[in-house]
């Protein structure tokens, strides 16, 4: 499960063969604009996943000179808010590219060199290197959100996803009763997933696969946007400042409706898991089919729970890193499976695509699990909690399978909807069950 020095380097080259074709896909000009006041311009992550690269591998862990100093601020996510990002006196994309590479070239110097001993934090189990893995890997999702924001001939292009299985519909009862949440054991786990603790989750239904397009339109057909008594008071308000009627990226045309996908305009399909929704159109989707939104606790129990041993796994499906048979992440394709694609992926209980497809909301908010200690840095995790953000987990069609397992936290505002979100469906039992 503890990755060794090669699997780490090439882990590394992964995320940066990911980076490349995302930065390469476009020119120089639209690499420096700004699709979206939501997004920074595609230069900004390039140089950003370079400066944090720097600061963690090569000044922290290799203890080595500082090789661009002078443009920390530029790259600081704290320091210039994403709409004045194109402003800043940003690498040009041929300096970035050169950036990353003399960082690249240090820290695998540094790899090579260092001892992954368990006394140092940092170090255990390759923990920074790890994270450094992740935080390119998560800006790569970020930029495929630009690209899915951009105007213009496509760019990218994926072979289709598998097909699905229209059997895998429903609900599956997960029993109550205490299990393990988050994880002390983790090598590559982030701050906000740890410690290990119990928490009692009492029986609940939770649908067996994320909620569909075919049933989304259901929703809509049915009036749903038009109905304040689906949403919470501030959702309505939300749907009617914004004007909502759809998913982001969908259209209207010529045979019904139609979505956006990357530059391409297809025909919805019906039993694919609906994307890009925001936290209160899920919510209204629930309770308008008589249904809530999952807890992060009953999400994760339902992802990771063991019925046979009472153990929590790091998969749905075991302790194995995440294969293309078991869940659709790492890019591979651009768009969400249709429902009942990946069985070798399922839980021991019967939930399907809970990893990859969809990242799914849950109704709780981003607080620290309890005995939480910022490692290595408060902003990734601490500084948001307790802010006006809902979690989100199991990761989409965007997110590596480094980048993601059962314990992985996610957070977004609840009106974002840029990201690849969806989601499916929880209830209590009748009272005469529970
Ligand atoms: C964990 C996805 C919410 O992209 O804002 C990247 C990850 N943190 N750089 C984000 C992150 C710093 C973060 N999310
Ligand atoms: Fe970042």
């Amino acid at each position: 499960m503890t990755p060794d020095k090669n699997q780490i380097a090439a882990l590394l080259d992964r995320s940066r063969a990911r980076t490349a074709l995302l930065t390469d896909a476009v020119d120089d000009d639209e690499l420096g604009r700004q699709h979206s006041p939501l997004m920074s311009p595609l230069v900004w992550d390039l140089a950003h996943v370079g400066n944090q690269e720097e600061l963690w591998l090569v000044r922290d862990v290799g203890g080595r000179e500082p090789v661009r100093e002078d443009i920390d601020h530029l790259y600081d996510a704290f320091k210039h808010a994403r709409k004045d990002r194109p402003a800043l006196p940003l690498l040009d994309p041929a300096e970035a590219r050169r950036y990353l590479a003399q960082v690249r070239a240090k820290a695998l110097d540094v790899l090579d060199r260092v001892r992954l001993v368990d006394e140092q934090p940092l170090l255990a189990g390759g923990f920074a290197f790890g994270m450094i893995v992740q935080h390119e890997q998560q800006h790569d999702e970020t930029m495929l959100a630009t690209h899915q924001l951009r105007t213009g001939a496509p760019v990218l292009s994926a072979p289709p996803a598998p097909p699905g299985d229209r059997r895998i519909r429903g609900e599956v009862l997960i029993p109550g009763g205490a299990f393990t949440m988050g994880t002390d054991t983790d090598p590559w786990a982030l701050d906000n997933e740890r410690p290990a603790h119990a928490v009692d989750v009492p029986a609940f239904l939770i649908d067996r696969a994320p909620v569909t397009n075919g049933e989304y339109l259901a929703f809509i057909d049915a009036g749903g946007y038009d109905e304040p008594r689906w949403w919470s008071t501030r959702g309505w308000e939300h749907r009617n400042n914004a004007g909502l009627t759809a998913p982001l990226h969908w259209l209207q045309a010529e045979g019904g409706w139609h979505y956006r996908r990357f530059g391409r305009v297809e025909a919805v399909q019906a039993d694919e898991p609906v994307v890009h929704v925001c936290f209160f159109e899920a919510e209204a989707y629930a309770s308008w089919a008589g249904k809530r939104l999952p807890t992060e606790a009953e999400w994760e129990k339902a992802a990771r729970w063991d019925p046979e041993t009472g153990r929590s796994r790091r998969f749905p499906w075991g302790d194995e890193a995440p294969g293309p048979e078991h869940a659709n992440l790492g890019q591979r394709h651009l768009t969400p499976a249709a429902v009942g694609a990946y069985p070798a992926g399922a839980s021991p209980l019967g939930v399907h695509q809970l990893m990859g497809d969809v990242w799914e909301w849950t109704s709780s908010e981003f607080h620290p699990h309890p005995g939480f200690r910022v490692f290595p840095y408060a902003e990734y995790s601490e500084v948001f909690f307790g802010g006006d953000y809902r979690v989100l987990r199991g990761g989409s069609f965007g997110t590596d399978g480094s980048a993601v397992r059962g314990t992985f936290r996610n957070w977004d505002h609840p009106i974002r909807r840029q990201i690849f979100s969806g989601f499916r469906c929880a209830r209590d039992l009748a009272p005469e069950l529970a």
